[in-house]
């Protein structure tokens, strides 16, 4: 991430045509750029106020006719000082704005924003903290209510308040613990006096409760990977479409129909579920042409990537030596749920049962009968629990941090019940956890992870 602090410019709104238009242009020293490029006529642009006038080319001509908007530092969404201009949201007339902007203020070094480059300054400035800046790109990002929501709640703090209590936690038993080590001879006591165990175990506690929120969240924006395999003319496709609610897959008595993947993203509950449909696996020898035997590798490549895998089979036939070749070929590590389809014909009933480790479920993918078992069935492989408590929009980099956090807590208890406990050592794992929880909002982060996170926004944000 660029750290220089010239005065950036960019289009803060969707490439495109829409009724505005905003240029956006952060930085310091910002006002004889605003002179030149509105036509103020003898008026001064009053902070957070709209004013209507024309922008101008620096020959005095009109551009557009819009409002401008001052803000002075550090109340704006930068903390530097911001000019907005809002604009017919043309893309030729927000660029030629745009371009003058970088004319008039070529004294002053304006240069084009890099991606995120507001949100960072922001950052930067401590209008937001890392997760509050991340949420900011979710709720651009959000793809269904719940997620939009969620991101507002990030935004809002929610998130980052729950990490600044564990670290408050954290940092009352560091605190205890670092007194102790400069008087050695009391070390043996320590632990037993300030209830130290049980300063641990209930940060433990908290820390697991805001995991299970952030897993739940995490959830809900990237969804589960459920990939259907199975022989030809099974009804994967079928059952794609049952899922979908729409004729996203052809659909053929003919073995062999469906010959690439096909992904299609459904929500149940509000959780997304990405469903790859895939070719029907038979020998290669069957497959028709290349065509399907190219589909049918693809196939295979889409269960190594799947977090489950549904095994798709015809009710109606019963199990087949082919079958049992697919489901040894399927991976072991993988949720593996084995669905009996077609039962509007075998007669079986819809039912969902555990014979071993693997579940068997019984529906038909065109009577629909025993399609809302499968629903909550992928929502329990999820792990969604409908709990009713607060989650968080995690990503997985959070997700990450909570577990290193919480390996380096459970270390830490490991240590308090030995015998002679290295309080040092308990210590440094304190440390680390506190570092890990840290990394979360940004209040320890190094610049290559910031570069990282920021670089992918869109520009203007
Ligand atoms: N009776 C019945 N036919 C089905 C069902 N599901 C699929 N089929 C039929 O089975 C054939 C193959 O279906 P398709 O979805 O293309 O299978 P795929 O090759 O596994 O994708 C088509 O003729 C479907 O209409 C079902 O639940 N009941
Ligand atoms: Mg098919």
């Amino acid at each position: 991430m660029i750290a220089d602090s010239s005065p950036i410019a960019a289009i803060a709104t969707a490439p495109g045509r829409g009724g505005i238009g905003v240029v956006r242009i952060s930085g310091k020293g910002l006002m004889p750029l605003a002179r030149a490029v509105c036509r103020l006529d003898g008026r001064d642009l009053k902070p957070r106020h709209a004013t209507y006038l024309d922008f101008m080319q620096a020959d005095g001509s009109t551009i557009d006719r819009g409002l401008a908007i001052w803000f002075s530092a550090p109340h704006s969404y930068t903390g530097e000082e911001v000019l907005e201009l809002q604009g017919h949201g043309g893309p030729v007339v927000m660029q030629m704005l745009l371009n003058r902007c970088l004319e008039a203020g070529r004294e002053i070094g304006l240069r084009l924003a890099n991606p995120g480059e507001f949100t960072f300054r922001a950052f930067q400035n401590d209008k937001l903290d890392l997760a509050q800046a991340e949420a900011v790109s979710d709720l651009i990002e959000a793809s269904t209510e719940a997620a939009a929501k969620l991101a507002t709640q990030s935004l809002s703090g929610a998130f980052s308040q729950a990490i600044g209590a564990l670290v408050e936690q954290v940092i009352h038993l560091r605190m205890l613990v670092e007194a102790t080590l400069d008087f050695p001879e009391e070390e043996i006591e320590f632990l037993e006096k300030s209830n130290a165990r049980g300063q641990l175990q209930a940060i433990r506690e908290t820390l697991d409760h805001v995991l299970r929120q952030a897993g739940q969240g995490a959830l809900l924006r990237t969804g589960l990977k459920v990939v259907l395999a199975g022989q030809p003319n099974v009804g994967k496709s079928s059952l794609l479409n049952a899922l979908a609610g729409a004729d996203v897959a052809i659909v053929t008595a003919i073995a062999g129909t469906t010959r690439d993947k096909i992904t299609e993203t459904i929500h149940v509950e509000g959780i997304p579920i990405n469903v790859i449909d895939t070719a029907g696996i038979r020998d290669e020898d069957d497959a028709s042409d290349e065509v399907e035997r190219i589909g049918i590798s693809r196939t295979w490549a889409a269960v190594e990537a799947a977090d489950v895998v549904l095994h798709i089979l015809d009710a109606s036939r019963g199990p087949t030596r082919a079958d049992e070749e697919i489901a040894a070929r399927l991976p072991a590590k993988l949720p593996l749920l084995r669905i009996w389809n077609k039962i509007d014909l075998s007669g079986h009933q819809p039912a969902i049962e555990s014979v071993g480790d693997v579940t068997n479920l019984y529906l038909s993918a065109s009577s629909g009968s025993g399609m809302d078992l499968l629903r909550q069935e992928l929502l329990r492989i999820a792990g969604w629990q409908q709990t009713g408590e607060s989650i968080y929009l995690a990503r997985e980099r959070h997700l990450q941090a909570l577990q290193a956090a919480r390996e380096h807590l459970a270390v830490a208890a490991q240590l308090a019940e030995q015998r002679d406990s290295a309080l040092d050592l308990f210590a440094e794992e304190l440390r680390l956890a506190q570092e890990q929880l840290n990394s979360i909002t940004g209040a320890f982060t190094s610049d290559d992870l910031l570069g990282v996170i920021f670089s992918r926004f869109c520009i203007g944000k």
